[in-house]
């Protein structure tokens, strides 16, 4: 047949790794116990697979955490402070969460997806060696099943560029400096997967799907020359996606590995000119016409058209996807109430599986031998491109908004009257937006979901949960209140329920980090409030009764929104990046009509947009920020807009946090110990709320510390701009540390303001 693809989900299809990993967590289970669940999950991925028809199952896509962390793992990466742990499920789960003196390794973004891997630490004294042996194990493991597998590893090259120094490493050493020892470890694992009796070993470099420079090119070109050399391996599938591979593709296409993966729904222009590239007739090419990333049914026909274009000109062309289906949820036949037109556009991982066969078919043995697919899949495609995907209206009343509709008042006339408006102190004192989610309130909602409480005594539930969070911000004697979010599941999950153009699924759950995950939300049409009713004004509203202070509206950008769910991509993303701002804009308006002073515009995701290409970037910018002001742009003067933005590395997107114009922003910046601000300070003069406490870390901050991340932060910025805060909302800590916390913070932020006044 000639398919296969790039990796596969392993959370389970209900999430059973989810629940045995937090119960072995919680001490409610054992090892064994865990153990047993994971070889489950992998058997059923593997026999799956292989029943589907695939020609080759992909390998050690199973991880109990992170694979780039399994990888790290695999090649002796540990980093100091673990390394005294010597189970090994211990020290892997200690090096993914942290323990008592060992604090986690950190985690960041996976490019632009809304996946988080493990950052390895690599320094001079790292002692590269083959460790874990999963990837072997797991081979032999999947034999046993009667399937041979293509183990994968994250390559030696993304590997180390997606590294950061270890501590204590002299300035000016890079990770990339240990790629010689580092790719002699890899040709131990190869040895001993030729050995288990592996005929492939995929190698996953999709770091070259970003800008890289030409001494990054180079040592890909080492790195590969020198595995291929090996005297005893596997043959070598190098794989790219997110992206096209441009000049790296010669260099890998000129090295003696065995095939190419390439990404070809995000990364077409690689077939541009691919056939005057030396060395890709000796190679099998897979052709990632199926999109990993998102979950469209694909154009059957026009990938046949994209993976031909292969043909004659690879040594060998195979069906692929464009990357990890880790991506996308399990399986669409579970999803029982998706309204019937918008299921016919959907394909999750399994049935991308069927089409990456059914496409692999149709290139080998001819379109007509799968005509009766194909023409069937083809009648479903032009029916729903068919079906009504457009507002009018909303298309109207977008073309109809002028420039001045994104534009407020000047900033610091903006500041003038909101001081005298909002009456608050210096440093005033705030939070994210979202409180502790007690098992009550989960309880609860659930409940609601399932028709086990009317609405009426849902509504009240959540009113004597927002009532108590209000009282409880009052006792602690924060300045600037929020209603806590108890009705809220997720920040997007919630707001697609409640726009009109998004669908949301019951099981499409999909890795985040670790055992959490989110559903993504799939925006397939025309977005605007569903009938044109507010969202959150009710809430927002009943909160702002209880107290004289002003309670912020809470409401979730339009990038965010975007960045989270499965985005239609029958036309640009900034189009519909407008369409969301527009129905937020419509929220936000009433809920300023409803008196609300203070709306936040939460952006936690405006950085994981950004694309991979420097060249892609200032489009990116410019639509991403034409929608957060369509969104914010209603309101007077005096209504205080305010935004959060996650994740700590702000640099590239200063302007953009600029552009934004909100008059406070409160962003990550604990870890960092306020260092951001150099960079924000200047960037952005409004008001600037530089996380003083990390909220991820179950340790309570005191007085003290605070008090001196808040000085630290005066040193970058006036105390009329400065606001007190933790980095990120609170849903995920438990309520008495976190009034714990809050409660130091007030006194912290009300020593500093005596210190500064005085
Ligand atoms: N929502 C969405 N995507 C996100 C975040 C989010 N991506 C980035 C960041 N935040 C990821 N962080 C988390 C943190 C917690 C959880 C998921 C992603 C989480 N999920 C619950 C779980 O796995 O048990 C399920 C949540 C639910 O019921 O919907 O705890 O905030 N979209
Ligand atoms: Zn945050």
């Amino acid at each position: 047949t000639g398919s296969t693809v790039l990796g596969y989900p392993r959370i389970g299809p209900n999430r059973e790794l989810k629940r045995a990993e937090e119960a072995f967590w919680a001490g409610r289970s054992d090892a064994s116990a865990l153990h047993e669940v994971a070889a489950g999950l992998r058997r059923d991925t593997w026999t799956t697979l292989r029943d589907a028809g695939l020609d080759q199952v992909p390998g050690n896509t199973f991880s109990f955490y992170d694979h780039i962390l399994d990888t790290a793992l695999a090649v002796g990466a540990v980093p100091e402070r673990f390394a005294g742990i010597s189970d090994p499920l211990e020290r892997l789960f200690a090096m993914a969460r942290g323990r008592t003196g060992a604090p986690a390794c950190e985690m960041t973004k996976w490019f632009d997806t809304n996946y988080h891997y493990l950052v390895p630490e690599i320094g001079p004294d790292t002692r590269l060696a083959p460790g874990s042996r999963k990837a072997i194990e797991e081979f032999r493991e999947a034999l046993r099943s009667d399937v041979v597998t293509r183990p994968v590893l994250v390559g030696p090259v993304t590997l180390l560029l997606l590294s950061k120094p270890a501590e204590g490493a002299p300035e000016g050493f890079r990770p990339l400096d240990l790629l010689g020892p580092l790719v002699e470890v890899y040709r131990d694992l190869l040895a001993e997967l030729a050995d288990a009796g592996a005929e492939w070993v995929q190698l996953d470099e999709p770091a070259f799907a970003a800008d890289r420079s030409e001494d990054e090119i180079a040592a890909l070109r080492k790195a590969y020359d020198r595995l291929a050399a090996a005297p005893r391996r596997p043959k070598i599938l190098v794989a790219s996606y997110f992206g096209e591979l441009g000049p790296a593709l010669p260099v890998l296409a000129s090295t003696a590995v065995e095939g190419l993966a390439l990404d070809l729904v995000a990364g077409a222009s690689d077939l541009d000119g691919i056939d005057g590239i030396e060395g890709i007739g000796g190679k099998l090419v897979l052709a990632g016409v199926v999109d990993g990333r998102n979950v469209w049914r694909t154009d059957l026909d026009a990938a046949l058209v994209t993976a031909s274009r292969l043909v004659g000109v690879a040594g060998r062309v195979e069906i692929s996807t464009s990357c990890s289906l880790l991506h996308v949820p399990y399986d669409l036949s579970v999803e029982t109430s998706l309204p019937g037109d918008v299921a016919d556009m959907l394909a999750f991982a399994r049935q991308k599986v069927d089409e990456v066969v059914l496409i692999g078919r149709a290139l080998h043995e001819g379109r007509s031998a799968v005509a009766a697919e194909f023409d069937a899949a083809k009648t479903t495609r032009e029916r729903v491109a068919a079906a009504a995907r457009r507002n009018e209206s909303v298309r109207a009343r977008l073309a109809e908004l002028g420039a001045d509709h994104y534009r407020r008042g000047a900033g610091d006339v903006r500041a003038k009257v909101q001081r005298e408006a909002l009456g608050l102190p210096d440093v005033p004192t705030t939070t994210i937006g979202s409180f502790p989610q007690t098992a009550e309130i989960r309880k609860d909602r659930a409940a609601h979901r399932a028709g086990r409480i009317d609405a009426g005594e849902y509504t009240e539930r959540m009113r004597r949960e927002i009532a108590r969070v209000v009282a409880l911000q009052e006792e602690i004697g924060l300045d600037v209140l929020v209603h806590g979010e108890p009705e809220r599941n997720d920040m997007v999950q919630y707001f697609a329920e409640n726009l009109d153009g998004f669908a949301t699924t019951e099981l499409g759950w999909v890795q985040s980090y670790g055992s959490r995950c989110v559903r993504p939300p799939i925006l397939h049409s025309d977005v605007s409030r569903r009938d044109g009713n507010p969202i959150t004004v009710e809430w927002a509203t009943y909160a702002q009764s209880l107290s004289e202070k002003p309670v912020k509206g809470m409401l979730t950008g339009p990038v965010t929104i975007l960045a989270w769910s499965f985005v239609r991509d029958d036309q640009p993303l900034g189009d519909t990046a407008r369409q969301v701002g527009l129905a937020l804009r419509d929220e936000v308006v009433d809920l300023e009509a409803a008196g609300i002073r203070i709306i936040q515009v939460d952006e936690p995701a405006l950085r994981e947009l950004l694309p991979l290409h420097e060249r892609d970037r200032p489009a990116y910018m410019d639509w991403a920020v034409d929608a957060f002001r369509m969104s914010t742009g209603g309101v007077v003067d005096g209504t205080q807009i305010h935004t959060h933005l996650c994740y700590s590395e702000f640099g590239e997107v200063v302007g953009a946090i600029d552009g934004l114009d909100a008059d406070v922003t409160t962003v990550e910046a604990a870890r960092s110990r306020m260092e951001v601000l150099a960079d924000l300070g200047p960037g952005i003069p409004r008001g600037l709320g530089p996380g003083v406490y990390d909220v991820h870390s179950p340790e309570v901050p005191d007085t003290d510390e605070l008090a001196g991340q808040l000085t630290a932060a005066l040193r970058h910025i006036g105390s009329e701009r400065l606001w007190a805060n933790p980095d990120c909302g609170l849903k995920t800590r438990g309520e008495p540390e976190t009034v714990e916390a809050l409660t130091n913070l007030v006194a912290a932020a009300r020593r500093v303001r005596a210190q500064t006044t005085g």
